[in-house]
């Protein structure tokens, strides 16, 4: 087969499989607990179908020994590779790197994309847009596995989240973006199908798992109804 096709199946594949892992991707950190521990959450939710999971330590009560996080980090890393789902970390490049996590989330604010990029070769790398301009100049690099774009609606999860974007612009910018997205902020058991009905490939959750009443009915409200 002549090597443009072979490769354009190659990126379709790669594509459809970052796609599969967008769809309910659950993030959290010691400080999202209300009840349980994080690894009981975690376990439930996993049990429950979640399609990736990112550990995220930060804000007011999160941990600030780096070697309770790690060994937070390794404990969900195992839960996850047992339910071979991706366990992907937040800002923390370092630690990612360090135990192997199958990527990294980060942010406009965090290190460069393009270092992270390169430290992170054939790995899952993620990058947050909450503007149009954030959208086109992401588009620019090729090796970013997907954009997570929010804040949708308002958040309890993030004290220093910027205003939210709604429906409009989400559709928007997803219709913009060369890669899958996943969308974030504020997005709960009532308005996921909706948020679904736009052109992202999945829904990023804190609260409305970690605070759900049951958390398998949350999982699976957040399964796209075909
Ligand atoms: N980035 C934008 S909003 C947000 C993050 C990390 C928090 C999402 O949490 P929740 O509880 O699902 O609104
Ligand atoms: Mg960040």
């Amino acid at each position: 087969m002549d090597q443009l096709i072979t490769g354009r199946i190659e990126r379709l594949k790669t594509m459809s499989k970052v796609e599969e892992m967008l769809a309910v991707y659950f993030i959290s950190g010691t400080q999202d607990i209300v009840k349980g521990s994080l690894f009981s959450v975690l376990e439930e939710a996993l049990k429950a179908g979640i399609t990736c999971f990112q550990y995220r330590e930060k804000g007011k009560g999160s941990l600030s020994n780096p070697v309770e996080i790690e060994e937070t980090a390794r404990t969900c890393q195992l839960l996850c590779q047992k339910y071979k789902v991706p366990f992907l970390i937040n800002d923390d490049v370092e630690l990612a790197l360090k135990i192997g996590a199958d990527g990294v989330h980060v942010g406009q604010g965090d290190q460069a994309i393009e270092e992270v990029l390169e430290l992170f070769h054939g790995k899952i790398v993620g990058l947050s847009c909450e503007t149009q301009e954030h959208v086109e100049i992401a588009n620019q690099l090729s090796e970013i596995s997907y954009y997570g774009i929010g804040p949708v609606f308002g958040t309890i999860s993030k004290a220093d989240a910027v205003q939210p974007i709604g429906l409009d612009k989400l559709d928007r910018y997803a219709k913009l973006a060369e890669k899958p997205v996943v969308a974030i902020g504020g997005i709960s058991m009532k308005n996921g199908q909706e948020v679904l009905n736009t052109a992202v490939a999945g829904v990023s959750v804190i609260s409305a798992i970690t605070r759900a009443e049951s958390i398998s009915e949350a999982v699976h409200a957040f399964k796209r109804n075909k």
